[in-house]
């Protein structure tokens, strides 16, 4: 089945982080097309999927266009129902859809005072009662999906479902305002920081698409709480030790430098977004590693 998935700017569009996370981390493939911030309005740049007019948005083969990252979750369950993207078992199930469900119709103040900025992490800013209020009941809910329905691991609901796609940028948010939350939330902020899929969007955010005036904060900024990115740098010659591409397969003609040894890949994006953080990249770290 072919997928075309609208998204805008890694660095700041959340819903789009959504959207894209319900294909990577269900192994769903698609093809993603760039609406640019930058650019004007995002409706006049979707006109040819009107009535579409936010991303994410789906194209499917079938010519459907699915405008709500909750449908889009729901349409993509019904389409792969081997896929995982909702817990199999029924209760966790439906706590993992009630969960979705809630961060997709609320907490506004959240969304609107601690907009997402995958290249910043601030320190100074004090949430409002309106965000406090919007974090204390993210933590009831969390907090009562993982004792009613979370397993061994980090998730809300069991193995990693859309109801942890519905929160990655909730957790982006916490770390990256700083926003005060308990142990456990800490804990599972922590798990989506460290997730490969949440690392591969933030890796493409570092990497494309303009500082955009309008998403900034008047706060000072401190590193980002994730975990430590292997070291590499693009540099401007070869030879690498691959002479294909690790995502293409096509030769090389971009290289980066790691561990004092050089790799090639078939474009600049691929070079940098791998040169990010290069251990998010399952196909790089298998040149890495041998
Ligand atoms: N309810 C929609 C919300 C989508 C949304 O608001 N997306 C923002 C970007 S994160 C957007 O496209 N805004 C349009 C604009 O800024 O003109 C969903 O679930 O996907």
């Amino acid at each position: 089945m072919a997928y075309e998935l609208f998204i805008g700017d890694r660095a700041y569009s959340s819903w789009s982080l959504r959207g894209w996370l319900l294909f990577d981390r269900f192994g769903i493939a698609v093809t993603t097309r760039l609406v640019d911030f930058d650019k004007g309005p995002v409706a006049d740049q979707l006109s040819e999927l009107a009535p579409a007019r936010t991303v994410p948005t789906l194209r499917t083969a079938d010519g459907a266009l699915i405008s709500e990252s909750l449908a889009i979750a729901e349409e993509l369950a019904s389409r792969h129902p081997d896929a995982g993207i909702w817990p199999a078992e029924q209760r966790a199930r439906a706590t993992a859809r009630t969960l979705a469900a809630e961060m997709h119709a609320g907490f506004s103040a959240l969304r609107a005072e601690c907009p997402m900025d995958l290249r910043r992490c601030y320190v100074g800013h004090h949430p409002t009662d309106a965000v406090a209020a919007d974090i204390a009941r993210i933590e009831t809910i969390w907090d009562h999906a993982r004792r009613t329905c979370g397993g061994d691991g980090p998730w809300l609901c069991g193995d990693y479902s859309a109801a942890d796609v519905f929160y990655a940028p909730v957790a982006a948010r916490i770390a990256g305002y700083g926003l005060p939350v308990s142990d456990a939330a800490r804990a599972y902020v922590g798990a989506h920081l460290a997730d490969p899929g949440f690392r591969r969007w933030r890796a493409m955010a570092l990497v494309q698409g303009a500082d955009l005036a309008r998403y900034a904060q008047p706060y000072a900024t401190t590193a980002w709480p994730g975990p430590e990115p292997l070291q590499a740098a693009p540099v401007e010659a070869g030879p690498s030790e691959n002479a294909a591409c690790p995502y293409s397969g096509r030769p090389v003609t971009h290289f980066l430098s790691a561990g004092g040894r050089t790799f090639g890949f078939c474009n600049a994006f691929c070079r940098d977004k791998t040169a990010a953080d290069p251990a998010a990249w399952p196909a790089f770290m298998g040149i890495y590693q041998s």
